[in-house]
């Protein structure tokens, strides 16, 4: 049976891809953070909370992560752990360069050290392409962060390929354009967008206030993504992989589909500051812009050409934007209920 170590087992990814390893036979291992109320929602969502291994983990801290990869010897290491929103990374900085760059070097230094023989995934992201410098972007696309929060990943991304090359170790980054579901937290747009149109739907009266409405993001399907890192560490050599859909969708046309799946038929206006969304059902408001949630400097259009995964993986993904959109939606709508 082989052994796998998860940091942030508790979000998105890390509860779908303890889920996939579990079913594939793995036995499973996680890093959780101390946290005031122990609670593992997305884990027990997917009905897995009870059959991992947990361990006190926190990616700032040497010895812990060094004990961990010491004690729990692991053939396949996944570094899911991240401060992974962007917006918030303007405001922490530092936290975000310890946690999501300097975080990745612990780890591979422990790894070469203690157990050199791990495979090791490292989360990289379509954020590092920031201000594009070519369309779709592929693995040899020039990095161009916009966020501290991309700039800390590029470092991350640098090191994995700096160990596979220098030590001879199996690291792979996955560079994965945005991925959702409906346990993708409540600060990202999508699920900002599905959360609020589910309260909207069961009767509530508060627009969903959002920032830029004309980014475009390549939105597929977290359960997709992470069968996609489990083939990395599969293959004979490690390497660098694009994971996207290749389909681009405004954060508008994502709210026209979500706000379909709860039935209601938007009319959308102004533009700017003054754009609003109306239901033409019941003559509601349900969009405003609040300019509170402009970036500093944003990532206008990302769009991905994941055409080595397809030859050298095989990984394609299964789910369509609308029906993302859909999934998400009813989601919420239903828990509400
Ligand atoms: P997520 O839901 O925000 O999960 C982040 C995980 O990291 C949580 O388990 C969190 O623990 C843990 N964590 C945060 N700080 C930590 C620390 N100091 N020590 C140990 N654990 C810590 O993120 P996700 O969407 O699953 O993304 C997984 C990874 O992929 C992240 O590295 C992200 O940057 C990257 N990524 C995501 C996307 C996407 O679209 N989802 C795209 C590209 C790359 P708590 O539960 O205690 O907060
Ligand atoms: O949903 P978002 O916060 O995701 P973002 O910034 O693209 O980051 C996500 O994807 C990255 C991969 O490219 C990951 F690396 C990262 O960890 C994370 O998972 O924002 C998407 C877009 C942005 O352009 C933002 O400005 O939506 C725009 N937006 C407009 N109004 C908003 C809002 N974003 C949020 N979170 N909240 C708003 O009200």
């Amino acid at each position: 049976m082989k052994k796998a170590f998860i940091t942030g087992i508790t979000g998105q990814d890390g509860a779908y891809l303890a889920k996939l390893l579990l079913d594939k036979g793995y036995e499973v291992h996680g890093g959780v953070r101390r946290i005031s109320q122990p609670e593992l929602p997305r884990l027990e969502q997917l009905g897995v909370a009870g059959d991992v291994h947990l361990h006190e983990f926190d990616l700032t801290e040497m010895n812990n992560v060094f004990r961990v990869i010491r004690d729990v010897e692991m053939d396949e290491f996944y570094n899911l752990a991240a401060q992974s929103f962007v917006g918030a990374s303007w405001d922490l900085p530092i936290y975000t360069a310890d946690v999501d760059g300097m975080a990745v070097v612990r780890i591979l230094d422990t790894l070469r050290s203690v157990r050199p023989e791990t495979r090791f995934y490292q989360a990289s992201t379509s954020e590092m392409f920031g201000l594009v410098q070519e369309v779709p972007q592929k693995e040899t696309t020039r990095l161009y962060p916009r966020s501290p929060y991309g700039v800390a990943k590029v470092y991350g991304h640098y090191i994995t390929m700096n160990y596979r090359e220098s030590f001879g170790m199996h690291a792979s980054s996955g560079i994965l354009f945005n991925h959702e579901s409906p346990l993708r937290g409540k600060e990202f747009v999508t699920r900002k967008i599905t959360l609020g149109l589910a309260k909207l739907a069961h009767g509530g009266s508060d627009p969903i206030e959002l920032g830029n409405m004309d980014a475009q993001r390549d939105w597929g399907f977290a359960g997709d993504y992470v069968e996609g890192m489990w083939r990395m560490l599969q293959q004979p050599q490690a390497d660098d992989y694009v994971l996207a859909t290749n389909v681009t969708t405004s954060i508008r046309d994502f709210f026209t589909y979500a706000a379909e799946a709860v039935g209601m038929d938007l009319a959308w206006e102004g533009e700017g500051e003054a754009e609003t969304a109306t239901d033409r059902k019941t003559g509601r408001q349900v969009m405003k812009v609040n300019p509170k949630f402009y970036r500093p400097a944003e990532v206008e259009l990302l769009i991905g050409d994941a055409s080595k995964a397809r030859e050298k993986l095989g990984w394609e993904p299964r789910v369509q934007i609308r029906e993302l959109a859909a999934m998400m939606a009813k989601s919420d709508y239903d828990a509400l209920r």
